[in-house]
C-alpha cells in the first residue's frame, strides 16, 4: 500500500535520528513538510536548509497547527496520546510513525524482532546468519539505523527491523515474513498506564506476520490475536523442536527438531543468550539463512558491547559492563546468567531511572545472590533500601572507588542499572564507556 504524500500538509513531530530521516525521505519524495518539536535546540536540526521545509516550530506543540495537517509522522520519543496529537487526531488528522511510512513504501521482505530484552542481540544475529548465507539483510530500527534511512539501500533483499513498543504503537500495516516477541518484562511503565498497555503494544509485531515466534516459557508473548493466521513458533531451553537437547552426554541447541551445535559452542553466555540464539535461529531459517551460516554465526557472535561485557580482570576480580541493562528484566537475567560462574561476591552497581518500575521486584534476587548493592542516580535510594548491605554513591567513579575496597579474588563487579541512563547520562553506552574507563583505571 503506497500512500500519495504530494498533496498533503505533513507535519513530521519529533526531530531526532528518525524525525531528521523523515524529512529526508519526504524531500526526496518532493514533499516540503512542516518541522515541530517539543525542545528549543533539538540536536541535528542545523542538518536540514530552512528554506526546503514549510516551516520550523520549536517549543511547545500548538494544537491548531497540527489540526490543520493531513498527516503528522510522530517520532517514538513522543507519546501518541500527548494532548496535542491526541487533539489533531480527534479532527481527523492521520498520526502514524516512521515505520508506518516505511511498511507504505517498502517492497521487501521484513523480519520483525521486538520484546522487553534481547532485541538488538537477536537482530544482530538474525542479520548476520542472513548475510553469511549470502542474503543482502539489512538490520534497522530501535536498533539504531533509521528505517527510512534504511529504504535508500537499494541492493538490500531482506530488513531485519528491531522494534520498541513506542514505534509499534504508531505502526499498523508493516507485514512481515516472521516475526518474534522475545519476552515482556515491565518496561517504560512512565508511558504506558500499565502492564496490559505496554504487553498491547508489544504484541503489535504478530499483526501482519506469516510466523509469530514466541517465547514458550513467557504467556504474555503468546500471539493473542492472529488475524493474518500466523502459523505460531514455540521457542524455550525445554521446547522438543527449538530448545537444547541432549546428544551423547553433551548438551546441543536443537534447531527445528535437530541438534545444530553443542552449547559451549556458543560465544555468548548465559541462558538468556541460549534462547536469543533459538530465537534468531528460527527467524533466519524461515528467511533462507543455512543451517550452516546458523551455527557459524553462533560460534562467532561474542556480543555486543555493553551487554555482560568483561572489561577486565585483575588481582581476580572481574568487572562486567551491562550497563544496556535499563529494565529489571535485563538485570535478573544477567545475575542468573553469571551468578553460578561467580566463586566469590557477586557486588552490583545499580541505579539510574527506573521508568516508573516497581523496583521491590528485584528484592528476593539481590537478597539470594548479591553479597552488596553500590547504587546511584535518581532511582538508586529504592534499590539500596532493598538490601541490608547497600551503599548510595554520587557518580559511576565513586561506585567504581567503593566497589573496589569491597571485591576480593574471586569476585565479580557487575554494573547492571535495572535502569535507563538518561538521569545522569547521554545514553546506556556513555554510562558503559565511563564504567569501563573507570574500571581501566584501577590497574594504574
Ligand atoms: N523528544 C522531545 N521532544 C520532541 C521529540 C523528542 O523531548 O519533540 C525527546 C524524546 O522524549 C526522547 C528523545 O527526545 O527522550 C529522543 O526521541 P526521538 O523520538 O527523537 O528519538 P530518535 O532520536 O528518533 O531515536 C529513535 C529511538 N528512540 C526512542 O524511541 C526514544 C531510538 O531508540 C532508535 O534507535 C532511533 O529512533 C532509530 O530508529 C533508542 C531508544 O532508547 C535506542 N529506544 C527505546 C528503548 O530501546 O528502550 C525505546
Ligand atoms: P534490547 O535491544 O531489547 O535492549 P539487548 O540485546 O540490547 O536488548 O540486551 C539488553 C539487556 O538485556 C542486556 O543487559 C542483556 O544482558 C539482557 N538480555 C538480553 N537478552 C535477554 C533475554 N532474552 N532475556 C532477558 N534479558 C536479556
Amino acid at each position: 500500500m503506497q500512500t500519495n504524500l504530494n498533496a498533503k500538509r505533513i507535519a513530521v513531530v519529533g526531530l531526532g535520528l528518525s524525525g531528521l530521516a523523515t524529512v529526508r525521505f519526504l524531500l526526496a519524495q518532493g514533499v516540503k513538510p512542516v518541522l515541530m518539536d517539543s525542545r528549543s535546540k533539538p540536536a541535528g536540526l542545523e542538518q536540514i536548509a530552512a528554506d526546503k521545509v514549510d516551516g520550523i516550530y520549536l517549543g511547545e506543540f500548538d494544537a491548531n497547527r497540527l489540526a490543520q495537517m493531513d498527516m503528522i509522522i510522530i517520532s517514538p520519543g513522543l507519546a501518541t496520546t500527548h494532548p496535542a496529537i491526541r487533539f489533531a487526531k480527534g479532527q481527523g488528522v492521520e498520526v502514524l510513525g516512521d515505520i508506518e511510512l516505511f511498511a507504505r513504501f517498502n517492497q521487501k521482505p521484513v523480519i520483525a524482532i521486538t520484546g522487553s530484552n534481547g532485541k538488538s542481540t537477536v537482530t544482530t544475529l538474525v542479520t548476520e546468519m542472513l548475510r553469511q548465507s549470502g542474503i543482502k539483510a539489512v538490520a534497522a530500527g530501535n536498533i539504531g539505523l533509521p528505517v527510512l534511512d534504511a529504504l535508500r539501500q537499494q541492493d538490500t533483499e531482506i530488513f531485519v527491523l528491531e522494534l520498541s513498543s513506542f514505534q509499534l504503537d504508531s505502526t499498523s500495516s508493516l507485514q512481515s515474513r516472521a516475526s518474534c516477541l522475545l519476552n515482556v518484562s515491565a518496561d517504560h511503565l512512565d508511558r504506558y498506564t500499565d502492564m496490559a498497555a505496554y504487553t498491547a503494544s508489544k504484541q503489535r509485531v504478530y499483526q501482519h506476520t506469516e510466523l509469530a515466534v514466541y517465547n514458550q516459557a513467557d504467556p504474555l508473548t503468546y500471539p493473542a490475536d492472529n488475524p493474518d493466521n500466523a502459523v505460531p513458533l514455540a521457542i524455550s531451553l525445554d521446547n522438543t523442536d527449538y530448545g537444547i537437547t541432549e546428544v551423547a552426554g553433551q548438551l546441543w541447541l536443537n534447531v527445528a527438531g535437530e541438534p545444530l551445535l553443542p552449547v559451549n559452542q556458543l560465544a555468548i553466555t548465559g541462558s538468556h543468550n541460549q534462547f536469543n540464539a533459538l530465537a534468531a535461529a528460527a527467524l533466519a531459517l524461515s528467511a533462507g539463512a543455512s543451517r550452516k551460516a546458523i551455527a557459524s554465526t553462533l560460534r562467532q557472535f561474542t556480543g555486543l558491547a555493553h551487554r555482560c561485557q568483561l572489561v577486565l580482570a585483575h588481582n581476580g576480580v572481574r568487572w562486567v559492563n551491562d550497563s544496556k541493562a535499563t529494565n529489571i528484566g535485563a538485570t535478573l537475567a544477567a545475575i542468573a546468567g553469571l551468578r553460578s560462574e561467580v566463586t566469590g561476591k557477586l557486588i552490583l552497581i545499580a541505579g539510574g531511572d527506573a521508568k516508573g518500575a516497581d523496583l521491590s521486584e528485584l528484592r528476593p534476587v539481590l537478597a539470594r545472590d548479591v553479597s552488596h548493592v553500590i547504587t546511584l542516580g535518581q532511582d538508586g535510594p529504592a534499590i539500596a533500601a532493598l538490601h541490608s548491605h547497600a551503599t548510595q554513591v554520587k557518580d559511576l567513579t565513586a561506585a567504581v572507588k567503593q566497589a573496589a575496597k569491597l571485591a576480593k579474588n574471586g569476585d565479580m563487579v557487575l554494573l547492571s542499572p535495572a535502569c535507563a541512563s538518561l538521569d545522569m547520562f547521554k545514553s546506556y553506552a556513555e554510562r558503559g564507556e565511563l564504567f569501563a574507563r573507570a574500571v581501566r583505571e584501577l590497574k594504574l
